[in-house]
């Protein structure tokens, strides 16, 4: 769900939901124009856009931060087949195609609270989720006519998962994502929570925009999608899971075991998020690339993707994703891809632990199960 779309739902009686768009890994890089089908369609919050990419710009890379190397394990380059290896992998994950990736320096976790918070002293970057949302731009993408929303819609707030209580009919994501007024990176949980406790926990409620920001001040990047799967796979060929083909279980990482959305029986001791590294690394010493939280990529998202011509033609090297985003889903809304699962996944639901399960969101929107790792190029 994007973040300027979530209010329009308390206001109209048309649903629109989720994310949006741009190929490049540059930081600060434009946000291009979604693709020719559903361009007719797609709201645009370009000048909320610009004002994101502005702050960025205005960013500085630090010195120290961009030499340091701590957390960060070089990945050995080599090819791989990118795509589903299992009857759980979904359409948007064929056909494997042969993919190729230079080395490059990737996080060992997920960066933290404690990271991130020193990031946001050294800068007083102010996440898109602690900002108001602006009346211009939303009135914008409200059928001429329709009146204000009250005032209490447009504080800062973000989406914080609540469980559904047994036997309450289940119709989608919008019964257990809740929009919570004053849930940020800061206050996980909304109003009265905090990070006491919990500074090697994953930072979450980052929009794709705040991780760029981490990215330029860090001197990294985001990974690209291909990175990211090369990352996750471990030096295995063809295998489900970083660990291998095992079935998942409460002592390889932290998802949800229950039944989702209603009972988490948290046997793998944590609720929602763990710290980092709770759990055994890959064969590269990449730990939580299966759940704990989800991870924003570079790319934008595209459905079909695979299928495009460059996969058939041959192994391709380095690719940075398509140049449009497109969701059958919510066709309006452009998504950057994340991966890995977080802790709300489980079989029944989305797998998405798999080293090839695909997903996506709005890049101006974070969420309590999505933060991000970081990677650099070798020199
Ligand atoms: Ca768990
Ligand atoms: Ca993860």
């Amino acid at each position: 769900m994007s973040r300027y779309l979530a209010p329009l739902i308390c206001v109209v009686c048309f649903v629109l939901i989720s994310c949006g768009s741009d190929k490049s890994t540059e930081v600060g890089a434009r946000v291009e124009q979604p693709s020719p089908e559903n361009a007719a369609q797609t709201p645009g919050p370009n000048n909320l856009i610009d004002a994101y990419v502005d702050a960025i710009d205005q960013l500085e890379t630090d010195r120290d931060a961009s030499q340091n190397f701590d957390g960060m394990v070089r990945i050995p380059g080599g090819e791989f087949q990118m795509g589903g290896d299992n009857d759980q992998a979904r359409e948007d994950e064929y056909p494997k195609h042969g993919i190729r990736v230079r080395d490059y320096w990737m996080d060992v976790h997920e960066v933290t609270n404690a990271q991130y918070l020193e990031f946001v002293k050294a800068t007083g970057y102010i996440t898109i989720a602690e900002q108001e949302i602006d009346l211009d731009e939303l009135m914008k993408q409200l059928p001429p006519g329709t009146p204000p929303p009250d005032p209490s819609l447009l504080e800062p707030f973000s989406l914080v998962f609540r469980a559904v209580p047994e036997g309450q009919p289940v119709n989608g994501p919008g019964d257990w994502w809740v929009m919570t007024k004053g849930a940020n990176w800061r206050q996980p949980e909304g109003e009265g929570s905090s990070l006491k406790g919990r500074e090697q926990e994953p930072v979450v409620h980052i929009a794709w925009y705040d991780a760029l920001a981490y990215c330029k001040w860090a001197g990294k990047r985001l990974p690209t999608e291909a990175e990211w799967e090369y990352a996750a796979r471990g030096g295995l060929s063809d295998a489900i899971y970083p660990w291998g083909n095992e079935p998942i279980d409460a002592t390889k990482a932290n998802y949800w075991q229950g039944e989702f959305p209603h009972e988490n029986k948290g046997e793998d001791s944590f609720a929602k998020l763990s710290a980092v590294g709770s759990f055994a690394p890959n064969g590269y010493g990449l730990h939580d690339m299966a759940a704990n939280v989800w991870e924003w990529c570079a790319d934008w998202f595209h459905y079909h993707y695979y299928y495009d011509d460059q996969f058939q033609a041959g192994i391709v090297d380095n690719p940075i994703g398509p140049e449009n985003s497109y969701d059958p889903m919510e066709p309006s809304v452009p998504k950057k891809v994340i991966r890995g699962g977080s802790f709300l996944c489980n079989d029944s639901y989305c797998s998405g632990y798999r080293v090839a399960s695909r997903m996506k969101s709005s890049p101006d929107t974070g969420m309590e199960h999505t933060g991000f790792r970081c990677v650099r190029d070798v020199q």
